[in-house]
């Protein structure tokens, strides 16, 4: 199967083992270059189950309660005027029709204000509850399925760690976190992103650490923030990656 990559900095050569056979994917990436999108055939061998971080089949609104994880899904949105489905005030509810033939995924979707500030709109899940910091460190990254309807295309991934979520008391300009910038399209496509090639928004937030912290992840989002557009972001099998 083809499959739809997303880097920050990774060379093409990079492409080959950042899947969930990448363990050697957190070393072979030091050499910066400018962001690239690119089609690689990868295995679809799938990793072991304490992998899989959740992949909606259960139809509820909490993670797969496995590895220490039993955190819940959930939406956000500005205060600026933007509209979010399934509502932020209220329990995230699946949808059904999921990538690989599956019967459900996380979706959401909604209309961006055209004018204020600061204006997002995202869904997102929280690896605990209580809320808590998460030791991803046996990982590499991230994996899941992605594709979007009408509207905007443009999501940012975003992993709040210890140093960007409030919940880590490092921060004093909060919510800068790590993540990538991916272009989505129509169809279900499988995107990787390793921790490594996880980058800051330049230009605002504090502090700005070299990396990712992976020892201290509070979860993962999905955000879009363009002005007055309408989106409609579907994420299934979401899963880290790194298995032998
Ligand atoms: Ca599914």
């Amino acid at each position: 199967m083809r499959s739809h990559f997303v880097w920050a900095a990774w060379t093409m050569a990079s492409l080959a083992v950042a899947g969930c056979g990448g363990g050697a994917s957190a070393t072979s990436g030091g050499a910066a270059s400018a962001p690239a999108v690119g089609n690689a055939a990868v295995s679809d061998k799938d990793c072991p189950p304490e992998f899989v971080v959740d992949d909606a089949e259960d139809d509820n609104n909490q993670v797969l309660v496995r590895a220490g994880r039993g955190g819940y899904w959930y939406t956000f949105v500005d205060k600026a005027g933007s509209t979010i489905t399934p509502p932020s005030q209220s329990p995230f509810m699946m949808s059904p029709g999921g990538a690989r033939g599956s019967q459900y995924a996380s979706r959401m979707m909604g209309k961006m204000s055209a004018s204020g500030q600061p204006l997002f709109a995202g869904m997102g899940l929280s690896f605990t509850d209580p809320k808590a910091a998460y030791d991803a460190s046996a990982y590499s990254g991230v994996l899941f399925y992605a594709k979007v309807g009408a509207g905007s295309a443009s999501v940012r991934l975003k992993v709040p760690d210890g140093n960007t979520d409030p919940a880590g008391k490092v921060c004093s300009e909060c919510f800068n976190d790590f993540g990538a910038d991916l272009t989505l399209t129509g169809e279900w496509q499988k995107y990787v992103v390793p921790f490594a090639s996880m980058k800051q928004m330049d230009g605002w937030g504090a502090p700005h650490p070299a990396a990712l912290d992976k020892s201290k992840l509070f979860g993962l989002q999905w955000q879009v923030t363009q002005p007055g557009a309408n989106y409609d972001v579907w994420v299934d099998g979401v899963q880290f990656t790194g298995c032998p």
